[in-house]
């Protein structure tokens, strides 16, 4: 990552209201860029895209015309091959909360064979007054277990198992995690496009 000096460090809001996304991009940013921010509680972002990566520059740069700062965004969900890739971006409002969403999942698919599924997560970084600098894509491919395993992380973290893992995301550490998840892997993208972006006269603008 490029050499920045410590006064050069931005104001990076969040705009997401998911507590376990939050925590993982804590972790991924380099901490010498950034400072990290939630995004404002009065901001309500409808969801309206067609695609994971319309619906994560929406996020990004509503944010970043509210708070006039530079924000990021995140829009993800998974994608299930014999539900014709339900539920997709409306995997947080398949059903109430974590738990329930789950539920529905292991039900509707109780007498299918096909586990197979696809989490994807669409990444936008927007500057200051919303001009989109930055949007990524990545996926992990992995089955959708007939029972919950695992402890960690949040969302669909328990079902989803990495393919070519006997491992569900929520039996992973988040190394682990992060070195195979859908996040992580838009997040190296993202990275590398970062570097570039830090080089460039737009980000001191
Ligand atoms: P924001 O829009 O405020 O960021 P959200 O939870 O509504 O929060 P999305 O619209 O992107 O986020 O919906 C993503 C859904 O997929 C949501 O239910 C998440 O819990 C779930 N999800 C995303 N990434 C996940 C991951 O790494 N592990 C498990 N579930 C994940």
């Amino acid at each position: 990552m490029n050499n920045i000096q410590n006064s050069d460090k931005r104001i990076l809001f969040i705009a997401s209201e998911n507590i376990g996304k939050i925590k993982e991009f804590t972790q991924l940013f380099p901490k010498d860029i950034f400072d990290i921010i939630s995004q404002p509680k009065t901001i309500k972002i409808n969801e309206t895209g067609r695609t994971f990566s319309e619906n994560a520059r929406l996020k990004a740069t509503e944010v970043a015309n509210f708070t006039n700062q530079w924000a990021f965004a995140d829009d993800s969900g998974l994608s299930v091959n014999a539900l014709n890739g339900a539920p997709g971006i409306y995997s947080a409002r398949y059903a109430r909360n974590d738990d329930e969403r789950i539920a529905r999942l292991l039900k509707e698919l109780s007498l299918v064979q096909d586990r197979r599924a696809i989490f994807t997560s669409a990444l936008c970084l927007a500057a200051p007054a919303g001009k989109v600098l930055i949007q990524v894509e990545g996926i992990c491919k992995g089955l959708i277990t007939k029972e919950k395993k695992g402890k960690m992380g949040f969302g669909y973290d328990p079902i989803f198992q990495v393919l070519g893992t006997s491992l569900t995301y929520a039996e992973m550490n988040p190394v682990q995690k992060q070195k195979l998840s859908h996040r992580g892997v838009a997040f190296s993208l993202f990275l590398q496009k970062l570097d570039v972006l830090l080089s460039s006269n737009q980000f001191m603008s």
